[in-house]
C-alpha cells in the first residue's frame, strides 16, 4: 500500500480515537518518539525503587516495613510492563538496558535526590508518586494500545502509593515537634524537584506539540504542572505543612496558584548526569546487572538444553 495511503489510516485512526496496535502501520517517528518515552518511563520506575529501597530495613515499624516493601514492589513491577510495552515496537528489553546503563537513555530527574530521613518516604509518595498519577491518568489514553493498557494499572498501584505517603506524614505532623519539622525538612527538599518531573516548560519542551498531535500526551507539561501545584497546596494544608515558595498565590482570576519560577539550571544539570545522587544510581544499577549475570546465563542455558531434547 502506498505510504499516503497508510500515514491516512493511521491519522484516521487517531481522530476516531482508535487505538494504535503494534501490527499496525505507524510513521517512524511516532515509533522512535515513544520507545524514547516508554523506555524513559521503565528506567524510571526502576531507578525509582533505589531511593527508597533504602529505607525498607529502617522503617519505622513492621508495618511501615511492609508496605515500603510492596511499594518498592509495584514499581519493579511497572517497570517489567513498561519494558514489555516498548518491546512491542520492536526494541529488545538488552537494547534498553544498555541505553540506561551507558548513559544513553534518560530517567527522571527526581531519583538522583538522595531520602535523608523517613520523612522522605512519607514526601516521596505524597508527592513524587502524586506528579506520576497528574502525568500517567491521561496515559491510560495514550494513542498506543499496549502503554495505554499498561497505565491503568500502574494508576491504580500509584494511587494506593501516594495516599500511602501522605498518611506518612500526616502521621508525623500529628506527632511531635521534632516529627513535624522533619516532615516540613522533607517538602522543602522534595517541593521543587518534584514540580522538575513533569519536564522543561512547554517553550523549551522540543517533544510536545508533535506528542500531542499523535494524541501521545493529552496535556503539556505546564498544564499538568499547575495542576499538581493547585492539589498540592490544598493538601498541604491539610498537613499543616509549608510549600517552600515565597510566590505561591492563590489567582482568582485564573482560579488557580500562581507560583515561583523554577531553577532550570538545577534541572538540566541533574539531567545531564550531575545532580547529587545520578553517579550513584547508575552505579547500582551496574552492579545488579552484573550481580544478575550468571542468572540470565543459566536461564539460557536451561532453555537450550530443552531446545535440543526437543530436536533430539
Ligand atoms: N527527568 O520535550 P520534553 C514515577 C527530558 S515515573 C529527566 O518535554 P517529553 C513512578 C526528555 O526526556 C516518572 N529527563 O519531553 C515512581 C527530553 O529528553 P530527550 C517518570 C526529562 O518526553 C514513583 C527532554 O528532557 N514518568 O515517578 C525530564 O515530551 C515513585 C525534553 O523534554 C514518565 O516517564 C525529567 N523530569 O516530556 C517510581 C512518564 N523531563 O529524550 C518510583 C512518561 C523531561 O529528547 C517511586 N513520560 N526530560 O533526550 C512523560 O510523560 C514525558 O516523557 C515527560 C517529558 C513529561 C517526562
Amino acid at each position: 500500500m502506498p505510504v499516503q495511503q497508510l500515514e491516512k489510516i493511521f491519522d484516521d485512526k487517531l481522530e476516531k480515537e482508535i487505538r494504535i496496535e503494534p501490527r499496525d502501520w505507524m510513521p517512524d517517528n511516532y515509533r522512535k518518539n515513544l520507545i524514547r518515552m516508554i523506555g524513559q518511563h521503565a528506567h524510571s520506575e526502576i531507578v525509582g525503587m533505589l531511593p527508597e529501597g533504602e529505607w525498607i530495613t529502617r522503617a519505622p515499624s513492621l508495618r511501615r516495613k511492609a508496605t515500603l516493601l510492596a511499594k518498592v514492589q509495584d514499581e519493579a513491577g511497572h517497570g517489567l510492563y513498561l519494558y514489555a510495552a516498548a518491546e512491542t515496537m520492536g526494541i529488545s528489553r538488552e537494547e534498553m538496558n544498555d541505553q540506561l546503563l551507558t548513559g544513553k537513555a534518560k530517567y527522571s530527574s527526581i531519583f538522583n535526590y538522595p531520602t535523608l530521613t523517613w520523612a522522605d518516604i512519607g514526601a516521596i509518595g505524597w508527592l513524587v508518586d502524586g506528579a506520576a498519577i497528574m502525568n500517567q491518568v491521561p496515559l491510560c489514553r495514550t494513542s498506543y494500545g499496549p502503554y495505554a493498557r499498561a497505565m491503568i494499572r500502574v494508576c491504580k498501584e500509584e494511587s494506593f502509593h501516594q495516599r500511602q505517603g501522605f498518611e506518612i506524614l500526616l502521621t508525623l505532623c500529628r506527632g511531635s515537634k521534632e516529627q513535624k519539622e522533619m516532615a516540613q525538612d522533607a517538602l522543602n527538599r522534595w517541593w521543587w524537584p518534584s514540580l522538575m518531573m513533569f519536564g522543561p516548560n512547554d517553550d523549551n519542551s522540543p517533544h510536545t506539540a508533535q506528542s500531542m498531535k499523535w494524541k501521545i500526551k493529552r496535556f503539556t507539561n505546564d498544564e499538568l504542572r499547575q495542576k499538581f501545584v493547585d492539589i498540592c497546596t490544598d493538601q498541604a494544608k491539610v498537613l499543616g505543612l509549608t510549600i517552600p515558595d515565597p510566590d505561591l498565590k492563590w489567582n482568582e482570576e485564573k482560579k488557580q496558584y500562581d507560583f515561583g519560577k523554577i531553577n532550570w539550571d538545577e534541572f538540566w544539570n541533574v539531567v545531564n548526569g550531575n545532580g547529587p545522587c545520578n553517579k550513584e544510581r547508575i552505579a547500582a544499577r551496574i552492579k545488579a546487572h552484573e550481580d544478575g549475570k550468571w542468572v540470565r546465563e543459566a536461564a539460557e542455558a536451561y532453555a537450550s538444553k530443552k531446545k535440543n531434547v526437543k530436536a533430539a
